[in-house]
Parts: structure tokens; sequence; C-alpha cells
């Protein structure tokens, strides 16, 4: 297995918009982050990733890109950019930037002229086709409800957009638009990014005669009409010949709809990519309705899905290991318990995270274990698939307290909230008014006062950041479940020629004892979630590991 900075690296992710103010205008922004330098350095983290910063109208959270060579206004200029970069490279950090190049926004140029007439030079940036009568192409439903086409009346025909309508989808089977994105990915390396988060990358190569989908069960329908295209292999390995072999920089897709039978096909250090995003875990609690249609999970079905992808990627490829996101609500309070174990089940959820083989990317607030947050009316959502969710469940007679159970269960405003620096007004966010209104549980829950206690989890996150580093067989060693333990106990063994560890987590408010995991009493503890005491019982969300 090759060595490589990225393998090596815990990836710290900021949603530019809600992570520092700079500028008192309630929105967060290049400065802020800039500001905010030591503090991510403090963290022992060796990169970050920056959710999308370019020009944007901004209708879903900047993955609407109208100008991929200008920096979003609300979040600086070019300028402010180079000395982020400066900042962070004087700092051993390196930056990995998302980009969107499954679709544009409808305000960029190359849309505006694209709709203009079906003679326009740009048409075929875009996917166009003659409705069915009144209906569209094809049965294809969006990410963010309704139909995945919208007729356009200045030429009568139908463009695609998986996701809102104000995102058309590229058509990368136009040799032009692949250049395009090549030239524009040069852009971005030449400024000296060392990585690229690319955003639904599954989805670029498209089945061109766009057959109907045959299920209504949304992710099998990603999985096998919008994601693994016929030409997916091919558009990748363009960009990793054209453009990514030229310069040193790490490649991580966003995969949605890729499996474990078929990732290998997409990764590979000179054809494809270096990493990608799963979402075992992020679906696993969705309905056949997708994100507002949740179901019960279980943690065999939790642990089993790291077993899957490790044994999918263990002798070729790279993981990515994550627990949350932009995406997604809060991991403490989805897989953890947020309430009277707050605290330990936090800690529990980052040894997880940072004891797995693979990159473990840390959404940012989860090192001081920001929780989800609660909307009381659908009206406060600041997400595009949330307020499109409502309008479709109105469809179906579902109440607006139904609907917003699931969103406040798995909405995306969860993790969207202003990171919490301290007890101040706004959470230290802004001294403006912020975008987004700060979870009111920051008077208890952020950085400062966690700066300051040595058990917080803040704490904790550095130091189990430091042993991942002092012990690389976290990091390369070989992974295997420890089998026949009760569900809530979450037991792996991390095993080298030089080193072999047991992690046993109890992922419950149950006592567990290690026996329970086949762990002797006597092994020697080297880390553990809880500041005193320690012994055969494990306490609730307590989690250890030990040499064995
Ligand atoms: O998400 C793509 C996606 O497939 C899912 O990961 C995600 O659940 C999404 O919210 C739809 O439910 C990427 C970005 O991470 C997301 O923020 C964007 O909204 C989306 O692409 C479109 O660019
Ligand atoms: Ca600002």
């Amino acid at each position: 297995m090759k060595q490589a900075w990225w393998k090596e690296a815990v990836v710290y992710q900021i949603y530019p918009r809600s992570f520092y103010d700079s500028n008192g205008d309630g929105v967060g922004d290049l400065r802020g982050i800039i500001q905010k330098l030591d503090y991510i350095q403090s963290l022992g983290v060796d990169a970050v990733w920056l959710n999308p910063i370019y020009e944007s109208p901004y209708d879903d959270g900047g993955y609407d890109i109208s100008n991929y060579y200008a920096i979003h206004p609300e979040f600086g200029t070019l300028t402010d950019f180079d000395e982020l970069v400066g900042g962070l490279h004087t700092r051993g950090l390196r930056l990995i930037m998302d980009l969107v190049v499954n679709h544009s926004s409808d305000e960029h140029q190359w849309f505006v002229e694209s709709r203009q007439s079906k003679s326009n030079r740009y048409r075929d940036y875009y996917f166009w086709r003659a409705g069915k009568g009144d209906n569209p192409p094809n049965n294809w439903p969006s990410f963010f409800g309704g139909s995945a086409w919208q007729k356009d009346e200045a030429t009568g025909e139908y463009y695609l957009h998986l996701f809102s309508r104000k995102q058309p989808d590229l058509n990368w089977e136009n040799p032009a638009l692949r250049q395009e994105v090549a030239k524009l990915m040069r852009f971005w390396l030449d400024k000296g990014v060392d990585g690229l988060r690319l955003d639904v990358i599954s989805a670029i190569s498209k089945r061109t005669d766009f057959p109907d989908t045959d299920t209504t069960d949304f992710n099998e329908t990603i999985r096998r009409y919008y994601a693994n295209g016929p030409r997916l292999k091919e558009f990748i390995a363009e960009m990793r010949h054209q453009v990514w072999n030229h310069y040193h920089v790490m490649t991580v897709g966003e995969g949605p709809g890729i499996t474990p039978d078929n990732a290998l096909d997409y990764l590979d250090e000179k054809h494809g990519l270096d990493m990608i995003f799963h979402f075992g875990h992020m679906f696993m609690d969705q309905g056949p309705g997708g994100r507002f249609d949740p179901i019960p999970w279980t943690m065999a079905e939790f642990k089993q899905v790291f077993q899957t992808w490790d044994d999918a990627l263990k002798n070729k490829g790279w993981g990515s290991i994550f627990l949350g996101n932009h995406d997604f609500a809060r991991m403490v309070s989805r897989w953890g318990n947020d309430r009277e174990h707050w605290e330990p089940s936090a800690k529990l959820l980052l040894m997880l995270l940072l004891s797995m083989r693979g990159t473990p990317f840390v959404f940012a607030g989860d090192e001081i274990g920001m929780t989800n947050t609660i909307l009381h009316s659908v009206a406060e959502s600041k997400d595009i698939e949330t307020l499109n969710g409502w309008r479709e469940a109105q469809k179906k007679g579902i109440t607006e307290r139904e609907f917003l159970a699931a969103a406040n269960y798995a909405g995306r405003d969860n993790a969207r909230t202003p990171f919490h620096w301290s007890a101040a007004p706004q959470a230290g966010f802004t001294n403006g008014q912020s975008w987004m209104s700060a979870n009111p549980n920051h008077t208890r829950i952020n950085a400062a006062v966690q700066q300051e206690d040595k058990h917080s989890i803040l704490s904790f996150f550095k130091q189990m950041r430091a042993f991942r580093k002092a012990h690389p067989v976290l990091t390369f060693g070989r992974y295997s479940l420890i089998p026949g333990t009760p569900d809530r106990c979450f037991g792996y063994i991390r095993e080298s020629a030089k080193e072999k560890l047991a992690v046993v987590l109890n992922f419950s408010g149950e006592p567990l004892t290690l026996a329970h995991a086949g762990v002797p009493a006597s092994a020697s503890r080297l880390l553990g979630n809880y500041p005193y005491g320690h012994g055969e019982t494990l306490r609730p969300w307590e989690g250890v590991i030990v040499q064995l």
C-alpha cells in the first residue's frame, strides 16, 4: 500500500457560510476562516475541505455554481482565497476544494446561452429532450422533489436536473464541456489547491436513452439509473490523465449509488479517483421515500457497513470514514445520545471515526459535540431539500407536524447552524444578524468553554487524533470485527506486524463488560473516553482501546 499524505491525514470539513463571520454581515466568510486558522491547526488535523465557495445564487448551499472562476462575493475575493491558501500551507495544512461539475447553476453563462435556442453553441452543454406529449421525457424524480425535468418555454424542450431546477445537469458526453471542466480544475490547482472533493461524481455519465426508472425506491433509482453510467470510468480517467496526474492532487469522489461491488472500478491512483465517500451509513435509515421517510436502523447494520466496505477496499483503493457532514444530521444526535449521555457518546463517535481504516473526515462542530437543531416550522428551514420536501409532503396529505418530525430527525438544517465559538449571543459566530439562527444550546456547547476543560469533547478529540498518529496500526492496520458480541457492543481489532489493538465501544446506556468483546480484563488500557476510573465494566457510551 503506497504511502500518501491523504492516507495519513485527518480532514476537517468546513461549511464556510456557518463557520465564522469576520465582517458582521451575518454570513461566514474566508477571512473568518483565516482568523480561525490557529484553532484549526490546534485540532491536529492535516487538511481542510471547504464546501463550495464559488459565485452562486445559493439555491442549494452553493452547489449551484454560476461562475467557477470567482469567489462568492459574500465569502470574499480571490485575494482572500490566496491568503487562506498561504495561511493553511504555512501551518502545514492542506486545502481540499469542493468541485461541483455534475451540474451548474441555471444562472451560469453556459446555461443562459444554452436555453436560448436549439442551435446555440452551448445547447449541448446540457441535456435537452422533447417531452412525451405534455409529460417530461421520462419518470425520473429529482433529489429535491418533483420531476428531474423542467420544461423551458423558449424552445419548448425539457432540461435535466437531478437536483433543483436551478441546477441543470452538465452534458459530459460533450468533449467541449469536458475541456471546460479540465480548464477550471487547472485554474484552482494552479492556485495551490491540494485536493478535490468531486460532488456527485458518480452521476456524471448519463444513460442518454433516459429509460424510465422501474422502481419507486429512490436510492435504488440513484444506484441503477443516475449513478454508475456507461462512461463514468472513462470520464474519470480522462480527468485523471489530462489534469490530476499533472498535479500532486488528491481526489475524493462523492459517490451516491456506488456499491462495495463496483467501488474498485473507480478507485485507481493512475486512472481513477484516490478515494470515494460511500453512503452505506448515510442512507441506512432512509426508507423508500428517501430522506424524509426515515426508518429505524440497527447496530447490526451499522457494524456491517464498516465490515462490508473494509472487505471491499482492504487490498486496493482507500476508504474515507465519515459519520456526518453538511448533508446529514449531527452525528451525536443521529448515532449517539445527545441527551443524558451527550458527552461520552460524542467522544465515543470520535473514537470510532479516528480508529477506523481509511481517511477520517470530521465535520466542523463534531469535535465539540454540536447537536441537531429544532425547526419549529418549515418556514425556518434554509434548505431547498427540506422546503421542497415539504411541498411534496403536502401533496400526500402529510401534516406539517409529521413532516417536521422527519426534518428535525434527518434534515440538512441540523448540520448548517453557525459554529459554536462561545456562549456569547449567536454563539460568537457573528456580531451581525446571522443568516441562520444559532442553536440555543451554544451557551452550554461551545469551543471556548471546552478549550479550557481538559476533559471536554474538544480535548478528547485532540487526544484521540494524537493517539491515531502515534499508532499507525489505526491507519494502515488490518480491521476485523469482533464477532458474537451483543448488538450494543461494537468491538473490533486493528492489527499490524508491530501492534494489535482492540477497540471496544459501548453504543448504549447499559453497562457492558470487556468480556462481552472477548477482551481479557488484564489487557492494558491505552485510551478511554471517560476521564476517571476504568475497569472490567464499560459505563454508558464508554469506549476503550486496549493493547492485545
Ligand atoms: O449531495 C449529493 C447526494 O447525493 C446526497 O449526498 C445528499 O443526500 C443530498 O443532500 C441529496 O439528499 C451533494 C452535496 O453534498 C449536496 O449538498 C448537494 O445538495 C448535492 O450534491 C447537489 O449538488
Ligand atoms: Ca461575513
